[in-house]
């Protein structure tokens, strides 16, 4: 009922787009058998001022700065004439690809502008009218991406895929494949110009090149009902995509169901779920083979089955309350100089600290689209998940073209996700100031969300309302979300003592469950203060912060989750204090090399004693 309601405010609120417009041209999901991995070592060469895509007065661009260009510039060099070049990928400088560029060199830690990259590869030879294509994990912020001098596509948006074809580009040798990618953000971009994370240059995920049949499984999912249907999809892209018989199964369910694609090339499956299903959950994280196939072509995935659903004040996990125990990250591995470069064992290695560490059941990933590797691990370790578009703090409210750009990034991520039972939440946005243009801005995406996957859940980030003792949740976007979430910082922020939080009191819808998806405090690992009243940036006082605030937020009816910020100290370029911050926000519950903070402990201990299931 809640659902419906708020589903039709949506549609009030929300210009009317097509979800098959929002939908990526090529997606190629799921593991397929002809993949190269193009990562490794990438040449690259800087280029502040631009020159390489156009030249001063908005000329086009000089020859010899076409970074682009598929140019031996050594063997033009060696010629006679009077030709000359201002750059020369195949001697520049490299780094590992993928990995933020700020990590890669000390000259590039603040470098903000456009870098031009390449790799130089050999194709395994294509089969007769095989296609091609490179996926792009993610690049950060916007791409050129051109491949034997031939542009062959842009993309904006630093945390979502994008695929190429590059079928009549691709060369069986020497193919150069040349990236220009431009990390500056502006009033225009998602997220803005200031964060309060680094907002980390370059190609930050993988790079891949596809080969597929002429006419291939481009996407396919499969999900659990609460009626108890496994239903799904298959999307076929080619001359050949319509009336073609495909198949889903899972041989340890014994399952196989057969199905024809309609006039667009999409099948759809409903079966009934086999007794023999086992569900997926934190405690018991069951992924299963599933195998997509066509006359041609096979896509295979691990896929968990499992329902989600809000009813009343409870989020139900398989038709029972949960209360999530978690804690929130960003996309930036262990390690003095991170690079963003989520290996699988690096992401392992951040949520075995939820999961093991702090007795967690659930991840907010903020405050972007992490790497699939990520959302993979959390499938596989049994941690539901809370993923966030970085419509962060200001956006430009008021713009078309800027409320689009989210859509996009949204339906990218949804279209990337949609398989993976851990992801339970889908944030439309964090902390951002009420306000009737950005209500607007945001229940459009809201409704973007449920046109796109009614499966999961809705909810954002919001900012509390402060009157005297009293903490007010009033924010006219709650009625399109299916959970209530918020940022508090009591304590630390504002002139609260610590005492002061036992008398706050909490005014709140209790309609619908309550997450606090925020609350910390920073402290430089190893720094202690171990008188009665310890100052800020200790351990002691952010462990007595700690139990203040889960004192204070155990009195809320409705409370039914928690993901505290954060569980490692982040590089924040706001965060200048000289000796507790130099450049890293310190509110993690472990320091950036990995170091327990006391707070750690009180978390891991109130998680212990929490039932899993209420
Ligand atoms: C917030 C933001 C988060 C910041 C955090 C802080 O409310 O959502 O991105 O890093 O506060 O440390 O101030």
């Amino acid at each position: 009922m809640i659902r419906r309601l708020a589903a039709l405010l949506a549609l009030v609120a929300a210009p009317a787009l097509a979800s098959d417009a929002l939908r990526p041209p090529l997606l190629l999901t799921g593991q397929r058998a002809d993949v190269q991995d193009l990562s490794g070592r990438w040449t690259y060469s800087k280029d502040y001022y631009r020159t390489g895509l156009t030249d001063i007065n908005g000329w086009v661009a000089k020859s010899r700065m076409q970074r682009y260009r598929d140019v031996d510039v050594a063997a033009e060099e060696a010629k006679p004439g009077t030709a000359f070049f201002e750059f020369d990928l195949d001697r520049g400088p490299a780094m590992e690809i993928p990995g933020a560029w700020n990590a890669a060199a000390p000259e590039l830690r603040w470098y903000d502008g456009l870098i031009w990259f390449q790799r130089r590869f050999d194709a395994a030879p294509a089969k007769p009218g095989q296609r091609s294509f490179l996926r792009f994990e993610a690049v950060n912020y916007r791409a050129h991406v051109y491949l034997n001098g031939k542009e062959v596509g842009r993309h904006e948006g630093g945390f979502t895929p994008f695929v190429l074809e590059v079928t009549d580009v691709l060369r069986a040798q020497g193919n150069r494949l040349v990236v220009g990618v431009d990390s500056r953000h502006d009033a225009q971009s998602i997220p803005g110009e200031i964060t309060d994370w680094d907002l980390y240059g370059g190609i930050t995920r993988p790079v891949k090149l596809i080969q597929t049949p002429a006419t291939f499984i481009d996407d396919a999912t499969l999900r659990l009902t609460e009626a108890g249907r496994l239903v799904g999809s298959l999307q076929l892209n080619g001359a050949q995509a319509a009336g073609q018989a495909v198949s889903v199964q899972i041989d340890a369910l014994n399952l196989k169901a057969r199905a024809t694609t309609d006039a667009h090339g999409e099948a759809r499956f409903d079966i009934a779920a086999p007794g023999a299903l086992k569900r997926w959950s934190p405690e018991s994280p069951l992924l299963y083979a599933v195998r997509f196939a066509s006359d041609g072509d096979a896509v295979d995935d691990r896929v968990g089955f499992r329902t989600l659903a809000v009813k009343g004040s409870e989020i139900l996990l398989n038709g029972k309350p949960i209360t999530l125990r978690g804690v929130s990250i960003h996309e930036e591995e262990l390690g003095a100089n991170p690079a963003r470069r989520l290996t699988d064992s690096a992401a392992r290695a951040l949520l075995s600290e939820v999961k093991t560490g702090l007795n967690g059941n659930y991840v907010r990933l903020s405050h972007y689209p992490h790497s699939e590797t990520m959302l993979r691990a959390a499938d596989e370790l049994g941690l539901l998940v809370w993923n966030e578009i970085p419509v962060y703090w200001t956006v430009d409210w008021d713009n078309p073209a800027v409320l689009l750009k989210a859509r996009r990034q949204q339906a990218e991520t949804i279209y990337r996700d949609r398989n993976r039972a851990a992801l339970a939440l889908w944030s439309v946005g964090n902390e951002t100031p009420v306000a009737e243009n950005r209500t607007r801005f945001h229940a459009a995406l809201a409704a973007t969300v449920r046109e796109l996957d009614p499966s999961r859940l809705i909810s954002a980030a919001l900012l509390v309302e402060r009157q005297g003792d009293t903490v007010r949740i009033a924010d006219p976007l709650l009625p399109h979300l299916d959970v209530m979430a918020v940022n508090t910082y009591a304590g630390w922020y504002g002139d609260d003592r610590l005492e002061d939080l036992a008398r706050l009191k909490w005014a709140l819808p209790t309609d619908k469950p309550l997450l606090v998806s925020e609350f910390g405090a920073d402290a430089l690992a190893g720094y202690h203060d171990l008188s009665a009243q310890p100052k800020k940036w200790s351990e002691e006082f952010q462990a007595a912060y700690y139990r203040a605030t889960l004192a204070m937020l155990g009195r809320i009816p409705n409370l039914r989750g928690l993901s505290p910020w954060v569980l490692k100290d982040f590089r924040s370029p706001r965060r200048e204090h000289p000796i507790f911050q130099n450049g890293w926000n310190r509110k993690g519950l472990i320091s950036e090399t990995g170091q327990r903070k006391q707070a750690f402990e009180v978390m891991a201990e109130h998680y212990k004693t929490l039932p899993s299931n209420r």
